[in-house]
């Protein structure tokens, strides 16, 4: 198969060619991060999965190894599902993953392990004879009927997972208990259901620690008089929401916060392209770690000529916002280690119309934190209380960056083309709702590129902010990597990713630039733009 390199990214995780998606199994063991993920060995389309294998010491730096569980068993002869990992007490991973059984699509779950614990890079798994360890009661739709959760251990030391599914159009989220990881029981009642969301995919489930605590708990802990996170992705609008709430680990029941909204206008970790996301605890740096897949938002006929399709967004440590209605995710801290030349701005006013070039860096491979500064809210614009049912993105297709406002449009243009023929604006906007403010941000794909094929997406795609506004300031971080737009609004509180492919603004002519279209003045802060290196393995 011949690769395309164009729209190929620099610093994100792509193997060498073919179909990715669903990040398996993260775990950390002596010394090396392990990422699996669904793998398509025999083209760019989704099919013939098995969990491809790579290592990292950094998470930056990736060595591909064999696939480490592939179909070859009657437990697992038409596909290898997603699944997670569990760091057994002792130091011993072992992997829960779905196996396709049969023609239909029938789901049962089993266990792989290492063959040997003293290979670094654990290798060579085994799926030993006892498979299957788990097959659906009768009642239950053994179609919908996958993805183990890593394990945790409860005060009455059986080990619980969750398994995604639904009954009907009610999703859920099962709850099986074990006292020796291999004979599980179905408890009563899943840990979680919600009518009308459809199938649940990918659960996760663990707890988080106090407010505004950057630190990382293992699913083990037990968080009584905390919070736990409950996260589902949507197999019927291809997104992704979470709930905080609390998780009475004697009675096993999980009660989301009221805070939380508990269906499809949920909060969610990113708001754009992002799906089967997983998290583990990483022991070594005492922190949870996010990865999410972003699929391609070309056609089928574009990847399969691309020789490749989906990439692993960069891992983001999480942790509870301090005002405790939310998460907060965050680049991790390696990520850094790429960043090449740096340009920094301060203290640029921009009125009305200004649009300011960063130049110095490679902008189609960038790492941009900017801090905008206004002088008061009172320019901003009305909220049309008809938009109330409306979602962030409705309202951003509404109100794109060109659309002139009071309190912003202001942001980033990235991937430009020098004379915006094409480019994906990533902005915030101001608006004054009857009793408060509500911060708009974009990432609006829309004129991303010239080409406008059959089945490309080009979504506008949008959030609302959390943000406290009594600094006067908003800001916003992006990763830029040739079709990739990875941006955290606000230190993290909103964020959205976007698949994008120019035609004009490509490597060296890809351009950045700094905008403010609302008629307040905005300040640029401070702006740090580094050009992003590539790791020194990728695959
Ligand atoms: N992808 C896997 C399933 C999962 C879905 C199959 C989510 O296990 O439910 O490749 O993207």
């Amino acid at each position: 198969v011949s690769v395309q390199k164009l729209h190929r990214t620099g610093y994100h995780f792509q193997p060498k060619k073919h179909w990715i998606n669903d990040p398996n199994g993260p775990f950390y063991f002596n010394g090396y991060y392990h990422l699996f993920y669904q793998y398509n060995p025999k083209g760019a389309v989704w099919g013939n999965i098995v969990w491809a294998h790579s290592v990292s010491k950094d998470l930056i730096n990736w060595i591909p190894l064999e696939p480490a569980i592939f179909p070859s068993k009657p437990f697992d002869k038409y596909g290898c599902w997603s699944g997670s990992a569990t760091v057994l007490p002792g130091n011993k991973p072992v992997i829960l993953y779905t196996g396709i059984i049969d023609k239909n699509n029938t789901q049962v779950q089993n266990y792989a392990v290492p063959a040997n614990l003293s290979d670094p890079y654990l290798r060579e798994w085994i799926k030993p004879d006892n498979n299957p360890l788990i097959v659906a009661e009768k009642g239950v739709n053994k179609t919908a009927f996958r993805d183990p959760t890593t394990a945790w251990l409860g005060a009455d030391k059986q080990w619980r997972i969750l398994l995604g599914g639904r009954n009907k159009d009610t999703g859920m989220s099962f709850l099986y208990k074990s006292k020796d990881f291999m004979k599980w029981n179905k408890a009563e009642k899943p840990l979680h259901s919600v009518a009308g969301t459809g199938n649940w995919e990918c659960p996760d489930f663990f707890p988080v620690a106090e407010k505004g605590n950057k630190n990382g708990l293992d699913a083990s802990t037990n968080n009584k008089n905390g919070k736990h996170v409950h996260k589902v992705s949507l197999d019927a609008t291809r997104y992704e929401y979470y709930t905080l709430g609390s998780y009475n680990a004697e009675k096993d029941e999980y009660v989301p916060d009221k805070t939380s909204p508990d269906n499809w206008k949920g909060l969610r970790l990113d708001y754009g392209n992002f799906y089967a996301s997983k998290s583990f605890f990483d022991p070594s740096k005492n922190r949870r770690i996010y990865w999410g897949w972003a699929n391609e938002s070309d056609a089928a006929e574009d990847d399969v000529r691309k020789g490749w399709a989906g990439i692993q967004l960069i891992p983001r440590r999480i942790w509870l916002d301090s005002n405790g209605k939310q998460l907060l995710q965050w680049p991790v801290e390696e990520l850094e280690t790429l960043r090449g030349k740096k340009i920094h701005l301060s203290d640029v006013a921009m009125k009305k119309g200004d649009k300011i070039e960063v130049k110095g860096i490679t902008a189609a491979q960038a790492d941009i934190e900017v801090t905008f500064s206004f002088p008061n809210l009172d320019k901003a614009e009305p909220f049309d209380p008809s938009w109330a049912n409306l979602d962030a993105q409705d309202v951003c297709a509404k109100k794109g960056s060109f659309v002139h406002g009071g309190l912003g449009p202001f942001g980033l243009a990235t991937l430009a083309s020098q004379n915006l023929e094409e480019y994906t604006p990533v902005f915030f906007r101001v608006f004054k709702a009857a009793d408060k403010y509500k911060v708009l941000m974009c990432s609006d794909a829309r004129k991303s590129s010239l080409k406008n094929e059959k089945g490309w997406y080009k979504p506008s795609f949008a959030g609302f902010v959390d943000a406290d506004l009594a600094d006067k300031k908003l800001s916003l971080r992006s990763l830029i990597d040739n079709s990739v737009v990875e941006s955290f609004g606000a230190g993290g509180k909103t964020c959205m990713s976007s698949r994008v492919y120019p035609t004009l603004a490509i490597y060296k002519n890809a351009h950045l630039y700094v905008f403010n279209n609302g008629t307040e003045t905005v300040t640029i802060k401070t702006l740090d733009a580094w050009s992003m290196r590539r790791p020194k393995q990728m695959n």
